[in-house]
């Protein structure tokens, strides 16, 4: 990701879906303007789902995402259905692209039903009417026909995905609403080997706009220069944010009276999870009794979003299970998935542990915790439980009273 893009999990997702040779590739070239994938007659051309963000008109920065054709032909077929409905957890708005010289078939019907079990808006997109003799009236509300190659009916396709994509929820926000205008905000970075080289992280970049984005001041130290810039800001700061891992040392040189949280907690907050991670992290104390029930070690799934962060690596293969080990003196069994994988049946996990997931839509993450609350297993993330362990989550919760209070009528 260039510098000057908007983070792809801000963007609005549009995936394209269908059978095989309905022309799905071939639309999303007709839409986005470009030869962005390969088109051909072979049924099952694209093998893996293909991304590109992009601007699009009327809508904004979007994530296009092209997906292999579902067909229900075999164990392949499964693995396709399978992708696709992995793509699909993270759509905002879906095309059911449909070859108009056959319509629907059993298989269309199934991705109809998937999308409305997870609710995700879609249009169904009657593809190659240049072959019809006449373009027939569309019939019923989300369909339309359309030519990706003689491009009919493509600036309308895009205004009815950008129709679908508006919602009247009002814009989130990491902090900006719970700060006012002239503030100060002091952030703590730490600026050590496994940060990366020149550059803040997305989080820390996101949450400096939106402190920008709300008329306060941003003040960004790093861990050890913050006791003196405490003492010499001249204001009481609003806010003390800081990054997990130097958690404990911040918590100690930030004043009682200056309220203090996490980048972790804000962005759990900021993606919808923050109630059910606090809840979860609790898990850890119970840890021992689970022996009892249970003859094996406890199981604990740590997922990352991305692949690529080191600094996220090392916190969640290395230190996460060693601060679990030591807070527990127990042996749990961890367990690792980074990136777009996560598993649907998580049912041999006793906690599903997170990273901050920047780089994972709103969507994303919230199909991942239902997935964990639907089979009743705990779901944290790596800030919340590094709070936890060091005895600072009623503090760095604070600032959200209706959280604090949950926590504090669990004693
Ligand atoms: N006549 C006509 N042919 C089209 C149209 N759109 C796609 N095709 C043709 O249909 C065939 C399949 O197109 P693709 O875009 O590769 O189809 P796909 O859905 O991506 O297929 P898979 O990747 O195999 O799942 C190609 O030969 C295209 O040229 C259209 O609007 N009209
Ligand atoms: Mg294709």
């Amino acid at each position: 990701m260039g510098l000057n893009e908007t983070p792809s999990a801000n963007r609005v997702h549009i995936g394209f879906f269908g059978l095989r040779n309905a022309g799905k590739s071939s639309l999303v070239n007709a839409v986005t303007n470009q030869d962005l994938v390969i088109v051909s007659d072979v049924k099952g051309t694209t093998t893996d789902p293909v991304s590109k963000s992009m601007e699009l008109l009327p809508l904004g920065p979007v994530l296009i995402i092209d997906t292999p054709g579902i067909d229900d032909e075999g164990a392949l077929g499964e693995l396709r259905v399978r992708r696709a409905r992995q793509v699909l957890n993270k759509t905002d708005v879906a095309v059911l692209v449909v070859d108009a010289l056959t319509g629907k078939s059993p298989a269309d019907e199934d991705l109809i039903r998937l999308f409305r079990d997870k609710d995700v808006p879609f249009i169904i997109a009657y593809n190659k009417s240049d072959l019809l003799e006449k373009a027939p009236e569309p019939t019923g509300e989300n369909c339309i026909y359309v030519s990706a190659t003689k491009k009919h009916n493509i600036e309308e396709l895009k205004e009815r995905i950008a129709a679908l994509a508006k919602t009247d929820e009002p814009k989130l926000q990491i902090v900006g609403d719970i700060i006012s205008p002239g503030d100060f905000v002091v952030l703590v970075i730490p600026i050590d080997k496994a940060a990366p080289k020149g550059r803040l992280i997305l989080p820390q970049q996101q949450t400096i706009r939106d402190i920008l984005e709300a008329d306060a001041a941003a003040v960004v130290v790093k861990e050890f220069e913050l006791r003196e810039t405490l003492e010499n800001i001249g204001k009481k700061p609003a806010l003390v944010i800081t990054d997990s891992q130097v958690f404990a040392k911040v918590s100690a040189d930030t004043p009682a009276d200056i309220p203090l949280t996490s980048f972790s907690i804000l962005f759990a907050r900021y993606k919808g999870f923050l109630a059910s991670a606090v809840r979860g992290v609790r898990m850890l104390d119970s840890i021992g009794e689970k022996t009892s029930t249970n003859a094996g070690a406890a199981r604990i799934l740590i997922a990352e979003g991305c692949t690529h962060h080191r600094q996220c690596d090392d916190i969640g293969r290395v230190k996460l299970p060693r601060w679990i080990k030591q807070y527990t003196g127990m042996e749990p069994e961890f367990a690792f998935t980074s990136g777009g994988e996560f598993p649907e049946d998580l049912s041999s996990y006793d906690l599903i542990l997170h990273c901050g997931a920047c780089m994972l839509n709103e969507r994303e993450v919230r199909y991942r915790e239902a997935c964990a609350a639907d089979q009743g297993i705990p779901f944290t993330n790596y800030g919340i439980t590094i709070a936890h362990i060091q005895g600072i989550l009623k503090r760095s919760v604070a600032i959200f009273p209706n959280i604090l209070a949950e926590l504090e009528d669990e004693g």
